[in-house]
């Protein structure tokens, strides 16, 4: 053990800045982190940025978490609502496509179709109820996209459904809203921005491989979005709401960044 580490408080924070700056700069994306980079990072440069004092290991947390908030407003000033993400050709579809969730595979959700109906509310004009029936009634189209998921796997998969922004063109969201957050039928959560939410490509997802979408990928409903990374595409979503207030994330909560872009 180190003299800094018996120590403890202030002195294992200077002992650890090589460590914490390191953590900062993984909690950053490519640009972000040239740009603390281009300034030359230091213990004293994030304090400034943050407006916190490095005097304790909840402070540390507390930059870090900080830093995570500096690096969204980063990805959202640089998100170009009109730059697509690559698509690729059917011979190129991942089979069999993999499977992720909080829990494994013999724990997948088993939502009824019949008696779903998804719950819209918020800042919307209309706050009604939607039936898979009349999801499935609206227009809808097609995607062959990259899900990239951090947990270090990437796959190409079919995806078919309403264009998001259509949606929220007929339920009248707020387009001056700061987030859509999202439930789902088991314990996750997420949210995101309004630009990501318009995006051409964001997709209130209803088929998978040109069939209804199959329990383990999300019925019977998920938000495909590959300009996001996997955590921030919601599967089996009941419910979504219009608002200004943070709602946060399953995993954004546990720190991955909210932002998430792929
Ligand atoms: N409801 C719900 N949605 C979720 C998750 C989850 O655990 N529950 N996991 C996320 C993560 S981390 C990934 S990588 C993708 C996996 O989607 P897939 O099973 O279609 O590959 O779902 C995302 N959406
Ligand atoms: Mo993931």
């Amino acid at each position: 053990m180190t003299e800094a580490v018996r120590d403890g408080g202030t002195a294992s924070i200077v002992a650890d800045r090589d460590h914490v700056l390191r953590e900062a700069l993984r909690r950053v994306d490519a640009p972000t982190r040239r740009l603390f980079l281009q300034r030359g990072l230091t213990l004293g440069g994030l304090s400034l940025l943050t407006g916190c004092a490095l005097d304790d290991s909840e402070a540390v947390n507390k930059i870090l978490t900080k830093i995570s908030f500096f690096n969204d407003r980063v990805q959202g000033a640089l998100f170009n609502a009109g730059d697509l993400a690559p698509t690729y050709p059917a011979s190129m579809i991942t089979r069999p496509f993999p499977f992720n969730a909080y829990y494994g595979i013999d724990e997948v959700r088993h939502v009824d179709g019949d008696g779903y109906r998804l719950e819209v509310s918020g800042l919307v004009r209309e706050k009604k109820t939607w039936s898979l029936a009349e999801l499935n009634a609206l227009p809808q189209t097609e995607q062959i996209t990259r899900h990239i998921c951090v947990e270090g796997w990437s796959a190409i998969g079919r995806w078919g459904g309403v264009r998001f922004s259509d949606f929220l063109d007929r339920i009248g969201a707020d387009r001056t809203a700061k987030y859509i957050g999202f439930k789902c039928a088991d314990d996750y959560y997420t949210s995101i921005d309004l630009p990501t939410a318009l995006h051409p490509q964001t997709l209130l997802t209803l088929s998978w491989d040109g069939r209804t979408l199959p329990p383990e990928y999300g019925f019977p409903m998920k938000l495909r979005m590959p300009t996001k990374l996997g955590y921030k595409n919601p599967k089996h979503i009941v419910s979504m709401f219009v608002t200004n207030a943070y709602p946060g994330g399953y995993w954004e909560d546990q720190g991955y960044n909210w932002f998430g872009g792929s």
